[in-house]
């Protein structure tokens, strides 16, 4: 019988060739457990980050922006989809998972417990949120679990279109009257450093980075997608005539990368822990849009299950 230590081997150099693992292969409970973390966490970031800005579609200023931020929250519910479906793969139900979010037991990206107060916000969630989540979840388009990998590369396209048109809000509010650029930086201001913290902890804080690199899960580390995101980010900031609300950021010529102050990392713990400003208020509205859904979730099942019944008897 072959013992786990040549199984793990194995899987290592599966992993070290570049080969993809797919739901029906061995694998470490590790590596399994690890994906549902990181899987289950990502759906549920995409599910309840359609609250923020749906908050702005009855509020949209013309109807062009309204269809096109209705658009983009679909998105965002459609990605948490896929990645339910990733999830199941894995070996656990979606009720369960679902369960984890409602309970509280499980992790959303602090991002989402922010609110958002103008219009500016959405053009700033789209050019920062949505911007930090693609330069975190390209690298994902390679990440080693199959079903994973396929479900991002889509993520990863729409992703792209949400941030070009974050960007433009910001670049329009920009171009406008002063009251209207004043926004847009106040804007800016509220959103940057939670989007740093997007990436999470510190390398050398990360419980997860070392085993989710060598298992090639996580193919770039937290602090490596960050300074990536800043580099950009400062000077699409510049074309536009924001300014990024960091004194200590400064271009270091030896580095090739920008300097920037330190993370709050108490604010950061705190919002993760349940205690930012709108952590309430998300759970809430999820909870109760679970419950509203109910009848749904029974009537479909009721309407499978007559089906199943039909063909057995057929
Ligand atoms: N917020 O060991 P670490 C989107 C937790 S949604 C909350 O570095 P890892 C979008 C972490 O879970 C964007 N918790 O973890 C949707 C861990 O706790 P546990 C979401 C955080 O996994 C709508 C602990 O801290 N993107 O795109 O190696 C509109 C230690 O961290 C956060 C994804 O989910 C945080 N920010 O690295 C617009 C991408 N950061 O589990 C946009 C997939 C860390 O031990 N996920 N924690 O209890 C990842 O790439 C990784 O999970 C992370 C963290 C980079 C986020």
């Amino acid at each position: 019988m072959t013992e786990v230590k040549d199984l793990e081997a194995l899987f290592q150099a599966r992993i070290d060739a570049e080969q993809k693992i797919e739901p029906r292969d061995w694998m470490p409970e590790k590596y399994r457990k690890n994906l549902v973390r990181q899987v289950s966490q990502h759906a549920h970031s995409e599910v309840v980050g359609m609250l923020p800005e749906g908050n702005w579609i009855t509020r949209a200023p013309n109807l062009r922006r309204k269809a096109i931020l209705l658009a983009k929250v679909q998105d965002e519910a459609g990605h948490g989809l896929y990645l339910y479906s990733a999830c199941e793969t894995l070996g656990v139900t979606r009720e369960s998972t679902i369960d984890d979010l409602l309970s509280g037991r499980a992790k959303y990206s602090s991002i989402f417990n922010y609110p958002t107060l103008t219009w500016a916000d959405i053009g700033a969630i789209g050019w920062l949120v949505d911007g930090a989540a693609i330069m975190n979840q390209v690298m994902l388009t390679r990440t080693s679990y199959g079903p994973y990998a396929r479900a991002m590369v889509r993520i990863c396209k729409e992703e792209s279109f949400h941030q070009r048109q974050g960007y433009e809000i910001m670049a329009v509010l920009s171009k406008g009257k002063p009251e209207q650029k004043a926004m847009a930086q106040d804007a800016l201001n509220r959103w940057w450093w939670p989007s740093l913290m997007m990436f999470g902890p510190h390398d050398s804080e990360s419980a997860h980075t070392a085993e989710s690199m060598k298992w090639k899960i996580k193919r770039e580390s937290n602090d490596e997608l960050r300074q990536k995101f800043i580099d950009r980010t400062v000077q699409q900031a510049e074309v536009i005539g924001l300014t990024v609300p960091d004194p200590d950021l400064k271009w270091n010529e030896e580095r090739g990368h920008y300097d920037h102050g330190e993370i709050d990392w108490k604010e950061f713990w705190n919002v993760v822990e349940g205690n930012g400003p709108c952590n309430h208020e998300r759970m809430k509205a999820r909870i109760t849009a679970h419950e509203n859904g109910r009848w749904v979730r029974e009537a479909a099942a009721a309407h499978a299950s007559k089906k199943t019944k039909k063909k057995q008897a057929a």
